[in-house]
């Protein structure tokens, strides 16, 4: 199986470690350290809140780097991290890009990608065509998608989000077995049928995806259908993405896609809560440990978010861990 953990940004991994993300101060190309993928991102946090995210699989493990990819995997699970520089377009260089992080899975054989994080810098900004940096992305993103993914396999699960660093640091989780399944939120609709007035390619991710007996929450917001709702307001916009969350995971809408029992809010851990202002920290630490199991994992990042309005942003994994209390 596949774990991961919040932990001291210079804390030493295990040989079980497939990944290191370090959400600090310094962001770059991604590079093996010590044997272990490692992209540094620039979240604005400082050495003392700062945090990695370690990814952990057993196994003997092996890693290397290919067109500007690192990676590692063991036999079950493949880790990848990449970047794209600094561009007043990137469309082009997102498809590229994407395009050979798809080969990548292809050739080492781990066809299924279930989980996938873009941090984006100037995510709210104009391109050279004045195009909003988001909206360039996702284009890039969406003929990859289109051209260079097997399509039966769906799009993973997924976080877009902005960073203080360069260009766009990426990273994925992929695995070699069929038991992956996407999974979409009936209150919302799909991102990737979202209409033309949010760019010229809708966003390419899942609401979720669920891997064994672990549903991979992405990103989720306060979006209705496929509109904002609440805007300027941060408890309502709070409540609207928790709530998402909690009818994503819930038995009701996994009915659907055919997976039994469900989830409930006490259930998610690993949670990462994005906020556009700095001055709503207190305000969000405190609505999300009201939803939240006392025992989960929550970091903050103030960070700003793909659309204009969205104030919050919320993404953690699902499982079972926290039924027996
Ligand atoms: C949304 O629901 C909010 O572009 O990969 C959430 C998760 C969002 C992932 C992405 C964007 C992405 O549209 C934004």
């Amino acid at each position: 199986m596949i774990g991961s953990g919040f932990v001291d940004p210079d804390a030493t991994c295990g040989d079980d470690a497939l990944a290191r993300i370090v959400f600090g101060d310094a962001s770059g190309r991604p590079c093996i350290e010590n044997g272990v993928p490692t992209l540094r991102l620039d979240m604005r946090v400082s050495a003392r809140d700062g945090f990695a995210e370690i990814w952990t699989s057993a196994g003997p493990i092996r890693s290397g780097s290919i067109n500007d990819l690192v990676f590692a995997h063991n036999d079950e699970f493949l880790f990848c991290a990449g970047f794209i520089p600094p561009s007043d377009r990137y469309t082009g260089a997102t498809r590229q890009a994407y395009g050979d992080a798809f080969a990548l899975v292809r050739e080492l054989k781990f066809p299924k990608i279930f989980r996938m994080w873009n941090f984006i810098a100037h995510i709210n900004g104009a391109n050279r065509e004045g195009l909003e940096v988001y909206r360039d992305f996702c284009r890039g993103r969406a003929i990859a998608f289109e051209r260079d993914y097997a399509h039966a396999s769906g799009m993973p699960a997924a976080t877009g989000i902005g960073t203080w660093g360069d260009g766009v640091g990426f990273y994925f989780l992929a695995c070699r077995e069929s038991a992956v399944r996407h999974i979409e939120n009936s209150r919302q609709t799909p991102a990737y049928e979202y209409p033309q007035r949010y760019g010229p390619k809708p966003p390419s991710f899942a609401r979720g995806t669920q891997l064994r007996d672990t549903l991979f929450v992405s990103g989720t917001a306060s979006i209705l259908g496929h509109e904002t709702v609440h805007e300027g307001d941060l408890q309502k916009q709070c409540s609207v993405a928790i709530g998402n969350i909690a009818h994503l995971i819930g038995a009701e809408n996994l009915e659907k896609p055919g997976l039994r029992g469900g989830y409930t809010l006490r259930d998610l851990d690993k949670i990462k809560v994005y906020y556009r202002h700095s001055a709503d920290l207190p305000r969000v630490m405190k609505l999300a440990q009201a939803a939240f199991h006392p025992d989960a994992s929550i970091r903050y990042l103030n960070v700003q978010i793909c659309r204009a309005d969205l104030l919050v942003e919320i993404e953690g994994i699902a499982s079972h861990r926290h039924r027996s209390d």
